[in-house]
């Protein structure tokens, strides 16, 4: 059943933004309840995974976990990926960026599409504020109108802490033109494959998480077989020979975060 109701003004109003800026803003998609269960997820992950740094909890660990394909396959953030990519809706990948008080990682300006094998480069991500984001513990910033730029390579970048260790030509790159994309706990923003987007490390006292959420068109082809495991069919129909999706993972007790509904959880998948 989809629950989600969008105003047709808030909603022109996005797609609009979204094609002058290459993002737009979603305000409340998710209940307080969910959100509470996305930060238990969190901390839950941190304890299962303590060799790695929780701006690193990537679909490898999403894949077999109940709760995060769950929560990746709500209605409410397919009603917002369906307003951009339209009915049949598949997992690319999933990828909480968590970024502890005081020493939170940077995300360095990049395009998404340069690091992803899809043909065609129909993708839509959304990102959903787990924690509020401000500026102080390191939203995302994005900067408006570049989704116009071809996918640019891009250029490894070691020598100082940061997530996706690269980053695209500074040259490239007009920091005075960045906004920063502020969201309460429950919103979500969406943005484009090409848009030159990044985020600040996190030196305030307060914890800074978000989860990247990237859909697909079942059109659009995954073509490196690293990612084919992460595969799931969402909503809507698959395309005969594009893409193999894998079944929902089964909720085992002891092995799995419970969360509420797990017991008959998948319904479908
Ligand atoms: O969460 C961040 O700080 C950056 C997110 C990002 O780069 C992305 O969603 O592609």
């Amino acid at each position: 059943m989809h629950t989600t109701t969008f105003s047709p003004q808030s909603l022109s109003e996005a797609r609009q933004q979204y094609e002058r800026d290459g993002y737009a803003i979603f305000r409340n998609v998710l209940d307080a309840n969910l959100i509470a269960e996305a930060r238990d997820h969190v901390e839950w992950l941190m304890r299962k995974n303590p060799h790695l740094r929780p701006e690193q909890f990537h679909h490898p660990l999403m894949r077999n976990d109940p709760f995060w394909v769950r929560l990746i396959s709500d209605d409410r953030l397919l009603d917002v990926a369906e307003q951009f990519i339209g009915p049949h809706i598949a997992l690319f990948s999933s990828h909480y960026i968590c970024k502890p008080p005081r020493d939170g990682q940077a995300v360095l300006w990049h395009q998404d599409g340069s690091y992803w094998p899809l043909d065609p480069m129909e993708v839509i991500t959304l990102w959903l504020a787990v924690d509020d984001s401000t500026t102080e513990n390191g939203c995302l910033r994005v900067i408006p109108g570049t989704q116009h730029l071809s996918l640019q390579p891009m250029q490894a970048r070691q020598d100082m802490a940061n997530v996706l260790e690269s980053e695209i030509d500074p040259a490239l790159v007009d920091e005075s033109k960045a906004i920063d994309v502020e969201l309460q706990a429950g919103d979500v923003s969406v943005h484009h494959p090409n848009v030159i987007h990044g985020s600040n490390a996190n030196t305030s006292e307060r914890r800074r998480c978000g989860l990247t959420i990237r859909y697909i068109p079942t059109t659009t082809r995954v073509t490196n077989a690293d990612f084919f495991e992460n595969l799931f069919l969402l909503r809507g129909n698959p395309v005969p020979g594009i893409n193999s999706y894998r079944p929902f993972p089964p909720y085992r007790a002891g092995e799995h975060m419970e969360f509420r509904g797990c017991t008959t959880w998948p319904q479908r998948g």
